[in-house]
């Protein structure tokens, strides 16, 4: 674990103290203990691989070597229902990132994946305690890393930058996601709602198209028309009544001519 791998990071309060580890089960969890101990805002914890690296609802994410596995502690300070706009311009921040990397035509899926060629090259797992007091950001960018290394989940494929003919230095595209998670969050903390959700419809990849939604109890579909100000997706139902949905996983369905 070393302490000084980013000497020119260049933010002022996301990665000032960053802990590097070679391998870890989970950086998300690492980040949670330590946010209930009081470790600084804008800590990040850094694993080269994890062992049991975690996605929503208890589901496993692939985490070898080669990949970006972090996180970071936030204590937003905003109102509850504004909480859920963090993984969405977390999202928004690291498909910024890879952009700016790569040139990648990189966009956003809701909730919190980042999407190349509609394949997914990140995932995001917002996770918060005490109400809400501190967040942590966990943030999985399938960097360096061969195809045949990734799950292929039927109707979810995964890709990352090395299958699509874009390795990257590590440090420098880490150090391109902590300077615009910082500049997206200074945008939020400061009020700035409406030009997070716009910053994140910029890079929409599934608005305005069929979706279906799974939810723990339910499925719909529907057209995805929006977000909300509080980042819930709002989905068309082919009556016409237009349904608010807080969390689910959304799979674009391709319409035939
Ligand atoms: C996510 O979950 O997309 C959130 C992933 C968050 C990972 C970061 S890494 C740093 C931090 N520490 C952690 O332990 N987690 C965070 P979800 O939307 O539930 O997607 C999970 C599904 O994606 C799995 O069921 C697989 O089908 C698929 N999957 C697993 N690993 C993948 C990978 N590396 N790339 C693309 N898809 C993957």
């Amino acid at each position: 674990m070393s302490a000084h791998r980013l000497p020119n990071i260049g933010t002022r309060l996301i990665g000032r103290y960053i802990r590097w580890h070679e391998s870890l089960p989970s950086t998300n969890d690492v980040a949670l203990r330590l946010a209930e101990v009081g470790v600084p805002e804008g800590t990040v914890i850094v694993a080269e691989e994890q062992t049991a690296g975690r996605g929503r609802r208890g589901r496993a994410w692939a985490s070898p070597r080669g990949g970006i596995w972090l996180s970071v502690i936030l204590r937003p300070g905003l109102p509850v229902e504004r909480v859920p706009l963090i993984a969405l311009s977390a999202a928004a921040a690291t498909a910024r990132a890879i952009r700016e990397a790569t040139g990648l035509p990189a966009r956003v899926k809701w909730p919190n994946d980042v999407l190349v060629d509609g394949k997914k090259i990140v995932g995001i797992l917002a996770e918060a305690g005490a109400g809400g007091e501190w967040v942590v950001v966990g943030i999985g960018i399938n960097a360096n890393i061969p195809l045949d290394a990734l799950p292929q989940a039927t109707g979810y494929p995964a890709t990352s930058l090395q299958a699509l003919g874009h390795p990257v230095d590590q440090d420098a595209l880490i150090t391109l996601v902590l300077r615009e998670l910082e500049d997206g969050y200074d945008l939020l903390r400061s009020g700035g709602f409406r030009a997070t959700l716009r910053r994140w419809r910029e890079m929409a990849d599934t608005l305005g198209r069929q979706v279906r939604v799974e939810m723990p109890d339910a499925a719909i579909e529907g057209v995805a028309q929006d977000v909300d100000e509080t980042g819930a997706l709002l989905v068309r139902l082919d009556g016409g009544s237009v349904r608010r949905v807080v969390a689910g996983d959304l799979h674009v369905r391709e319409v035939g001519p």
